[in-house]
């Protein structure tokens, strides 16, 4: 069963939508990744605010919203008004070009930046997918995890796994770490 046909039922009975976020770089392959996991008939929409891109995706069916957005490049207000899109997220899904490594570097800084060193962030599970596998260069998920830095988390949960967005590769497994720590967040509540 898919990603989203599971959370589907966490919808049936409990009524709750669950809001996840997407962030990373221009050009990780956060869309394109999105797109691979909307089946059937979804909502999107782009908000154009203060001259920041963020894309909304949701799945009338399963109660489920990806919101996500890019990071990098110039600094512009979206420190604000990040913080009302990261309100009420159940889950980070932090998305790296494993075949870029001139921006790791930056990859690394507004990963520490918006996600982990953000207070609001303290006890979502982050995923990170070193993603586009798929290429001949492409770093495995051991480099990428050195390059940010992850030894240093300790206040959230975590992983990293490899995905290609292209080939489809892993993301469904990937995907199912979150869901686990999702289901354990909704038990408590
Ligand atoms: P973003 O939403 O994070 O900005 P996109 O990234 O999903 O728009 O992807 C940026 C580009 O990377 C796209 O190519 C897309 O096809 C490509 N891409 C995404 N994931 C993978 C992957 O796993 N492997 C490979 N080889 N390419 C990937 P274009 O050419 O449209 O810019
Ligand atoms: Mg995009």
């Amino acid at each position: 069963m898919s990603f989203l046909a599971k959370l589907r039922n966490i919808y049936r009975k409990k009524r709750l939508t669950v809001k996840i976020a997407w962030l990373g770089l221009d050009h990780a392959g956060k869309t394109t990744i999105i797109k691979r996991i909307m089946t059937g008939e979804f909502d999107s929409s782009t908000i154009r605010t203060l001259g920041l891109n963020v894309n909304e995706f949701s799945d009338a069916d399963s109660g489920v919203k990806f919101i996500s957005w890019d990071l990098g490049g110039q600094e512009t207000f979206r420190d604000s008004l990040w913080q009302s899109y990261l309100a009420g997220s159940m889950g980070v899904i932090y998305v790296v070009d494993s075949a870029d490594r001139s921006r790791f570097e930056e990859a690394k800084q507004e990963l520490w930046k918006y996600v982990i060193n953000n207070p609001q962030v303290d006890d979502i599970p982050i995923l990170i997918l070193a993603n586009k596998q798929d290429l001949p260069n492409a770093a495995s998920a051991g480099e990428v995890a050195r390059a940010l830095d992850l030894h240093k988390v300790v206040k959230q949960s975590y992983a990293i796994i490899p995905t290609s967005a292209k080939t489809g590769f892993n993301i469904e497994e990937g995907l199912e770490w979150l869901r686990q720590r999702i289901l354990e967040k909704l038990a408590l509540m």
